[in-house]
């Protein structure tokens, strides 16, 4: 070796020693910072103990199991965030809104759900009352049809929610009690089920299956739809569709009207916002208001109703097409 590598290479090790502390001492500086940590569990949280005994006396259901479950509750910072109130007086923009749902892919789905659900969608419609373009609107727009149904775990999202709600949203007292109500009418549902409350999967506002029906949903208005003894909002395409209708119906959705008439002059027009450029005004009847009571928001019916006419669009040039039978 000669006199130059020798030195080189002692060089280079010499570099190396000054560049790897500073580079340690930058990794532990990054370790050493951990996000701020809240209780990680609902276990020794005294107000989750108290609701804890009040459900099982407003349920009656043995206190011991409901302290049981909600111990096993866990904090999830991330719900915290999601739920946190968005910016206020900001323009809301329908054109923005409807590009998020009214999509190929959406259409696409929306198509084969049509086509593998034909019969059953039908066969909701004559018993309800609701058509299966209102039905497949809602899937599409929820979940696009069981694709996103939520990754949290329902009974900690619940909790989070009824004991760490973020304190800075207007109605916070409101949602707190609503969402206790939803963690004490889960409990419920999962007693019928038979089923552990911890392994339900759902959205981060606690949301369940295909059609993201919250607890208190289910209990009221879920379905046996394809009459083998239990419900699955998650497994069952004939219970979802069954489920969605009969939640209509029992809102009042009026058999025959549009929910969105075409431009007849004595229709009502609900106005949606367009960011800067005009706002469009939607022509209604009672019907959409029936939607809202899904999500109470005007473009979240009117983007129902606009993915349903899409879909049924597209089956309707399917069949002129000789694509599909019938
Ligand atoms: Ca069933």
């Amino acid at each position: 070796m000669t006199r130059f590598c020798t030195y080189f290479l002692v060089m280079l090790f010499a570099i190396s020693l000054l560049q790897f502390p500073a580079y340690a001492a930058a990794k532990k500086s990054k370790r050493a910072k951990p996000a701020a940590r809240h209780v990680l569990s609902y276990a020794k949280n005294s107000e989750a103990m108290q609701l804890a005994q009040a459900i099982a006396e407003q349920e009656n259901l043995d206190p011991e199991w409901v302290r049981t479950q909600i111990k096993e509750a866990k904090f999830l910072p991330q719900v915290v965030k999601l739920m946190q109130p968005g910016p206020v007086g900001g323009k809301k923009n329908w054109a923005a809104y409807r590009s998020r749902f009214v999509t190929p892919t959406h259409i696409a789905a929306g198509v084969a759900f049509w086509q593998a659900n034909k019969d059953v969608l039908l066969r909701a419609e004559h018993e309800y009352g609701v058509p299966p373009r209102i039905v497949l609107g809602i899937l599409g727009v929820e979940t696009i049809y069981g694709r996103n149904t939520g990754g949290f775990r329902v009974l900690d999202a619940l909790a989070t929610l009824s004991f760490d709600y973020p304190k800075e949203h207007p109605r916070r007292e409101a949602r707190v009690t609503y969402f206790r109500g939803e963690l004490a009418q889960f409990l419920m549902l999962t007693k019928q089920m038979n089923r552990d409350p911890a392994s339900y999967k759902g959205s981060y506002a606690g949301a369940m299956g295909w059609p993201q029906f919250m607890p208190s949903s289910w209990l009221k208005h879920a379905v046996d739809f394809d009459d083998d003894g239990h419900i699955d909002l998650w497994q069952s395409q004939a219970d979802v569709i069954g489920s969605v209708a009969n939640y209509f119906k029992n809102y009042g959705w009026k058999n025959g009207l549009q929910a969105t008439p075409n431009m007849v002059l004595e229709s009502k027009t609900v106005e949606l916002e367009n960011g800067v450029d005009d706002a469009t005004l939607y022509p209604v009847d009672d019907n959409f208001f029936v939607i809202t009571k899904y999500n109470n928001s005007y473009y979240y019916a009117a983007a129902v109703l606009e993915l349903g006419a899409a879909i049924q669009q597209a089956i309707g040039e399917e069949i002129k097409n000789g694509q599909t039978k019938n």
